[in-house]
């Protein structure tokens, strides 16, 4: 046993005062033995397990379904690296308040050590973390997220380079929760919560919080992104990584089955919500996803959306906060079937179609190992990475937004990625459908002061010879009656045909004051269900609309100060100075 890690175990055994301590090693065995006691204390609810083998329904705090953003905080010495998007507490200050809130909260039960690894075994991009929680869910939705147990442990040596993650779920009261991240002590301390983004300390909290500072300071990026691999008919596959905010279809476009219209053509999922990308030797950048399972939102999910993680979602999967049906298997609304004429709602309380709320909560999940999707890639698990050909920048915008358009240079895109907003989501408490600001869908997730995060991207410029072509996408347009004006899902493909098009020099494009946007021709065509007029507005650019959103980017862009790069100052000046002219 590595010596550092296990004086730190030590250590918060002291303070939080469990009955006993377990080491995971992640072994099939232990995995039987982990349901058997998720079940025994009510953690989990067996599943018909002939119509779904291996799965399990979890019901959580009702107080307890989304990433709470208002009790998120980045404890960094100065209050200025965390920037005015974060919320900030000194760490002094954050480590007594939650040392008392530690003090003896795991009495009674058990403490479980996981050592995990984020991205795939002997690959250089990966990192080591190590978390103690008192959560049995916890530990086997990590058991999914990441590779646990011995492997980490054995790529972690004699080290002491590992995530310190502290995780207890305490008594669970909204008014005790709190995440603290600590990057100057590579450590993360999360109490009072069970939820995902919460207290899954990979994911957010290790994977993009403090990975977005590490990799600022060695020259890498940690992103809120998908990465796919998309198979033309000549054969050629390109790698295209996608930020989209939260509940904005990261998982749906990594999982995307081709239309029946476009024959020849295939998606490889390689990740569905985080991206590590470092530059190559040959000047490119290349990503990992450095997670091994998908956390994604059940909700909206049906073979005609989303065949693969239908399919995917079958067998060994741990489902929160969806509806259960008398049967013992699960429903939620968008499902294949239709609403059944009873269930027990995601709180367990009797529910019918009549009933005024969700059968699910609108931020029902299901977790699900990466490796029994049907579209996995073969690169995967690929130490190296692959090369990234395209970034696509996206959102919900009902207006304004066309379809997709393309920047005019890194330092463009860069910019198209610091003025993103979308419609906010069940996916973070507080009020749905609101625009916010949400930079490259990290609003909730940078590490660090976000003007320096826009710096560290242009800054890639110089560190990289061929980076990605940028892309800003939108499938959320609606009609004056709320309707969507594009079909999304599997027709997204004609969109990401154009990218691919356009990376390799070919693609027809209009050059218009916000980027490339491509002619209708470009994107229609046989077999889309789109008229010739809904088309062209959503490939329209709407100046005077435009005018207004870069004045509104003025207010934001002032929090800054002087930190804003100079950069991002001279895409804004050229920005209104297209709009201006003709
Ligand atoms: P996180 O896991 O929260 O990061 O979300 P995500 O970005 O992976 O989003 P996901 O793919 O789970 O999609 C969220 C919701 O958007 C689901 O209800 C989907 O059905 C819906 N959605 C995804 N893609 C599309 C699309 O192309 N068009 C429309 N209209 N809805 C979509
Ligand atoms: C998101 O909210 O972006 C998610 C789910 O992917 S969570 O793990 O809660 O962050
Ligand atoms: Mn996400």
């Amino acid at each position: 046993m590595n010596q550092s890690t296990q004086r730190w175990v030590d250590e918060m055994a002291k303070m939080c005062r469990p009955a006993d301590v377990v080491w995971c090693d992640g072994s099939e065995a232990e995995r039987e033995r982990l349901l058997e006691a998720a079940v025994r204390v009510g953690d989990l609810i067996p599943l018909n397990q002939q119509k779904l083998p291996g799965c399990f329904l979890h019901r959580s705090d009702p107080d307890d379904v989304a990433r709470t953003e208002h009790l998120t905080f980045i404890c960094s010495r100065d209050k200025a690296e965390a920037g005015p998007t974060n919320n900030w507490m000194a760490p002094a200050e954050a480590y007594d308040r939650l040392s008392k809130l530690f003090a003896g909260s795991m009495e009674g039960r058990t403490m479980y050590v996981i050592p995990f690894l984020m991205g795939p075994p002997g690959s250089p991009f990966s990192k080591v973390g190590i978390q103690v929680t008192d959560s049995i869910y916890v530990v086997l939705n990590m058991r999914m997220m990441t590779r646990m147990g011995t492997v980490a442990l054995e790529q972690l040596g004699t080290s002491g380079d590992f995530t310190r993650g502290l995780h207890s779920k305490a008594d669970l009261n909204v008014k005790r929760r709190f995440i603290c991240h600590f990057p100057e002590d590579n450590t993360i301390w999360s109490v009072g919560s069970g939820y995902g983004g919460n207290a899954l300390l990979s994911k957010k909290c290790m994977s993009l919080r403090i990975a977005s500072v590490v990799g600022q300071s060695e020259g890498w990026l940690a992103e809120h992104m998908l990465i796919i691999g998309v198979e033309s008919p000549d054969g050629d596959v390109t790698y295209i990584c996608g930020a989209f905010p939260s509940a904005c279809g990261k998982t749906n476009l990594a999982m995307l089955i081709p239309p029946a219209s476009m024959n020849g053509w295939r998606v490889y999922t390689l990740g569905d919500d985080i991206a590590w990308l470092r530059v190559g030797p040959d000047g490119r950048l290349w990503a990992i996803n450095p997670e091994a399972g998908f956390f994604g939102v059940a909700p909206g999910t049906s073979s005609k959306t989303n065949p693969n993680a239908m399919e995917t979602l079958g067998k060994n999967t741990i489902y929160t906060n969806v509806a259960l049906r008398p049967d013992g298997t699960v429903w939620w609304e968008g499902h294949d079937d239709p609403p059944p004429q009873t269930a027990l709602d995601w709180r367990g309380r009797p529910w019918t179609p009549a009933s005024k709320e969700l059968a699910a909560h609108p931020n029902s999940r299901f977790t699900t190992p990466a490796r029994e999707c049907p579209s996995i890639s073969p690169e995967w698990e690929n130490p190296k990475g692959v090369p990234i050909s395209a970034i696509l920048i996206g959102s919900r915008r009902q207006r304004l937004v066309p379809l997709v358009f393309q920047s005019f240079s890194w330092q463009h895109g860069t910019f198209l990625g610091a003025t993103l907003a979308s419609e906010t989501t069940a996916a973070t408490t507080g009020a749905v459908g609101v625009v916010r600001r949400d930079p490259m869908a990290m609003l909730p997730f940078c590490g660090y002061n976000m003007a320096d995060y826009w710096g560290h991207w242009l800054s890639m410029e110089k560190r990289a010879s061929h980076l990605p072509k940028v892309f800003r996408v939108n499938w959320f347009r609606t009609n004056e009656k709320g309707k969507f004006l594009w079909p999304g899902f599997s027709e997204n493909l004609r969109v990401l045909k154009w990218v691919i098009e356009r990376c390799k020099g070919g693609g027809e494009a209009e050059e218009t004051p916000i980027g490339y946007i491509p002619t209708p021709a470009a994107i229609g065509g046989n077999e889309l269900n789109v008229s010739d007029r809904v088309l062209k507005e959503l490939l329209t650019v709407d100046r005077e609309g435009w005018r207004n959103a870069v004045r509104s980017q003025a207010e934001f862009f002032e929090k800054f100060g002087d930190r804003l790069p100079a950069g991002i100052r001279e895409e804004r000046e050229g920005l209104t100075r297209r709009l201006k002219s003709k």
